[in-house]
């Protein structure tokens, strides 16, 4: 987990045009309690040219729990895709290892599918299945549990691959207008996106428990999964 949380850090420093975005001091650092044991959240925000909000949010439940949650949302304005990761860990067994770029737009750009598709496909012992609300995510979701070391660093080297050639397309891309067919047509795939996401009931109930549901609601609509226009 901390290795992967300062991988992406070190790779959010090479973005074009990175500078800090507010965040409602509460959240930066919160501290709640699920089953009688501590839970601290660690937010982080950043944006840069073509994306709209980067967030890293690492939380840690008692001497279990471990989750590392990160989503840079694209501003709509560039055709960019979502870079979404979560990685759940149990008493320092991974469970979940998810990442992707995902479309906002029916379909990647070329600008990250070519890149992509020309990288040679990493493999794991343990792939796991998509819920069905994963239907937002693109060819190249990688969702696994790691069985070792090699495999956890092989993943790491993965989300390194994504953000690498996300902050490749970061550079090169163009804006359109805010009123652009286009633009329009991403936002609303950046809106389903959150949708879809909103639908994991296993991330709500975590933050449901040790919070309470109006809490988790509102840290769900605010920060996990706003909507771009509304900020
Ligand atoms: C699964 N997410 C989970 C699980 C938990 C959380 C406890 C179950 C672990 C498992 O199935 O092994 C909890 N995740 C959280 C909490 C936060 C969080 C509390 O991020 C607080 C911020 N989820 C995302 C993003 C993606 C994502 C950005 O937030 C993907 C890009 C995916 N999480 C995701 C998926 C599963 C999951 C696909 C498996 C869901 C399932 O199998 O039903």
């Amino acid at each position: 987990m901390d290795a992967l949380a300062g991988r992406i850090r070190a790779c959010w420093s090479g973005l074009p045009e990175l500078e800090p975005l507010e965040i409602d001091p509460e959240l930066e650092a919160i501290s709640g309690s699920l089953d009688g044991e501590a839970l601290f959240i660690r937010n982080e925000l950043r944006r840069c040219r073509g994306l709209r909000k980067l967030h890293l949010e690492t939380a840690r439940l008692g001497a279990g729990l471990q989750i590392l949650h990160c989503v840079f949302f694209p501003d709509p304005r560039f055709d960019l895709p979502v870079f979404g990761a979560d990685i759940v860990a149990g008493r320092g067994v991974v469970s979940a290892a998810i990442a992707d770029l995902s479309p906002v737009g029916g379909a990647l750009p070329v600008s990250i599918a070519g890149p992509l598709a020309a990288l040679p496909p990493f493999t794991y012992s343990q792939e796991r299945e998509l819920p069905d609300w994963g239907s937002i995510f693109s060819p190249f979701v990688r969702f696994v549990r790691p069985v070792d070391g090699a495999e956890e660093s092989q993943f790491i080297e993965e989300v390194d691959r994504f953000l690498t050639v996300l902050g490749l397309a970061c550079h090169s891309a163009k804006p359109q207008a805010s009123n652009h067919p286009l633009t329009l047509a991403r936002h609303a795939g950046q809106l389903s996106y959150c949708r879809q996401q909103k639908r994991n009931d296993k991330t709500r109930r975590v933050l449901e428990k040790a919070f309470n549901p109006q809490w988790a609601d509102r840290y769900i609509e605010e920060l996990l999964f706003d909507d771009p226009l509304m900020g």
